[in-house]
């Protein structure tokens, strides 16, 4: 993704109505285009300084009264000149300026090739880039709240400090191998097996910090599964207390995944309801179980649901699943206690007359706080970042293994492929189809 020399232009607020928009010029003529705008020559143009000002389109005619902002090369956000001209929040009027900055020559930037330009004007790395966009869209406090450290560059000097270790360690395999005299290969190993340690405990830390990161930006994923007609259905409308699911007596009523964001307690949540898996020749049904699997692997959270306790469930991973008893309207005394003796953290509760579903919300909220409780106040901010992290880690236990002969420079070839990936998690190497991969996730304005 080569970056663009062109003077582009953005909205970088919301679309639509509202008080103001904010409208971004970046690039080499961008104060030359103010000084078109406004038909008056401005003799100084200062860093962060803001001036009301008529603007007119091409044929004199006032756009609107502004405020210009100015922030100069190499200050800027995008490190070039940069304007943000501040509008009445009216759609005609920014559409207005946008016409009259076609006809001036400029280009609407791409999504996200302000933060681009940022990115190869070096005012940013790629980790701080991943930060910005997980900022914008964090659905929770603390996802902002972590992913702002993430801006400010805590997490890119978290990385540095790990890659330093690792290229000290190197340095000093190196040495050994080419240059000193004195044979202290065994006294270099063994330190330098111990930096590896230490740098691979604290990757494993920061590895695991991106899932709970995912459940504090996008939400946790909780999917309710069960056979057919034990109530999924009615346990997802009880929920989200609409009726967004069908319910009836039929079993195998839902054969699609269905979605619906909610949430528990301050924790964001995309609630999904499946198909019942059960034995089954009907094709449809067959295609909406392959669904529910697949939902189950990439969940968060499983309600693994049953109606009575004759019937055989799917087992899933208890380390996230709530092992849930529906329709105890139908059961006996005797019935209910004998499930809560046989499956003590199980929650048994009637979708239909709301009986227990405070206790599932409960409980739900307690496995929401275990899985985003940290230590870690950092946390990757994205898949890219985790899936490099992970590279770098199978080098550093590969140069841990004990190698008999050439023991020294199987350390040192797996540190450079450890590394390398480090490089990449940073940005100091990048493909193109990295950086588009990047920046493609961005909105147009940022
Ligand atoms: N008595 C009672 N009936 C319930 C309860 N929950 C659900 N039902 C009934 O059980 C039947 C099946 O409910 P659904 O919610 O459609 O079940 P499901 O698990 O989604 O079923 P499939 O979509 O076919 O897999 C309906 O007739 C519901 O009214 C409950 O707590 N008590
Ligand atoms: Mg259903």
């Amino acid at each position: 993704m080569s970056v663009n020399k062109d003077t582009v232009f953005a909205l970088s607020s919301a679309q639509g109505r509202a008080a103001l928009s904010v409208i971004r010029i970046s690039g080499e003529r961008a104060f030359l285009i103010v000084e078109k705008l406004t038909k008056n020559k401005i003799k100084k143009f200062e860093h962060q300084k803001s001036i009301p000002s008529n603007i007119y389109n091409k044929n004199n005619n006032l756009i609107d009264k502004v405020v210009l902002s100015f922030y100069c090369s190499p200050n800027s956000y995008t490190g070039e000149n940069l304007v943000e001209i501040t509008t009445h929040g009216n759609p005609i009027i920014v559409d207005n300026l946008f016409n009259t900055l076609l006809d001036l020559g400029l280009r609407l930037a791409n999504p996200g090739e302000f933060t681009n330009r940022a990115y190869h004007n070096e005012k940013i790395d790629l980790v701080q880039a991943e930060s910005i966009l997980a900022t914008i869209n964090a659905i929770s406090k603390t996802g902002v709240k972590s992913s702002l450290l993430g801006v400010v560059g805590k997490l890119s000097n978290r990385l540095e400090k790990i890659k330093q270790l690792l290229v000290i360690s190197l340095g000093e395999l190196e040495y050994e191998l080419d240059i000193s005299e004195v044979d202290n290969r065994d006294l270099v190993i063994e330190k330098s097996k111990e930096s590896i340690k230490k740098v691979i405990g604290d990757m494993k830390k920061l590895i695991k910090s991106h899932n709970k990161a995912s459940i504090l930006t996008d939400g946790a994923k909780i999917v309710i599964i069960g056979a057919p007609n034990v109530g999924k259905s009615t346990l997802l409308n009880t929920l989200i207390k609409r009726d967004r699911s069908i319910v009836t007596n039929t079993p195998g009523t839902t054969r699609d995944t269905i979605e619906t964001l909610t949430s528990f307690s301050n924790y964001p949540a995309l609630l999904i309801d499946t198909a019942g898996i059960r034995k089954t020749k009907n094709q449809i049904e067959i295609a909406g179980i392959k669904k529910t699997e697949n939902e189950i692997k990439s969940s968060d959270i499983i309600f693994n649901i049953q109606s009575n306790t004759k019937k055989e469930n799917v087992e899933t991973d208890p380390t996230k699943t709530i092992k849930i008893f529906n329709k105890s309207d139908l059961m006996t005394e005797q019935e209910k206690n004998n499930i809560q003796n046989n499956n003590p953290t199980c929650v048994i509760i009637s979708a239909k007359t709301k009986r227990g579903i405070k206790e599932l919300r409960s409980k739900t909220e307690k496995l929401l706080k275990k899985k985003t409780e940290s230590t870690e106040p950092l946390f990757l901010s994205s898949k890219r970042q985790q899936t490099a992290l992970k590279e770098s880690k199978k080098h550093l236990k590969k140069a841990l293994k004990k190698e008999s002969l050439f023991e020294l420079e199987i350390i040192a070839h797996n540190l450079r492929l450890a590394l390398n990936e480090f490089d990449w998690v940073l940005g100091k190497t990048s493909t193109d189809n990295i950086l588009e991969s990047v920046f493609s996730k961005f909105c147009v304005g940022k």
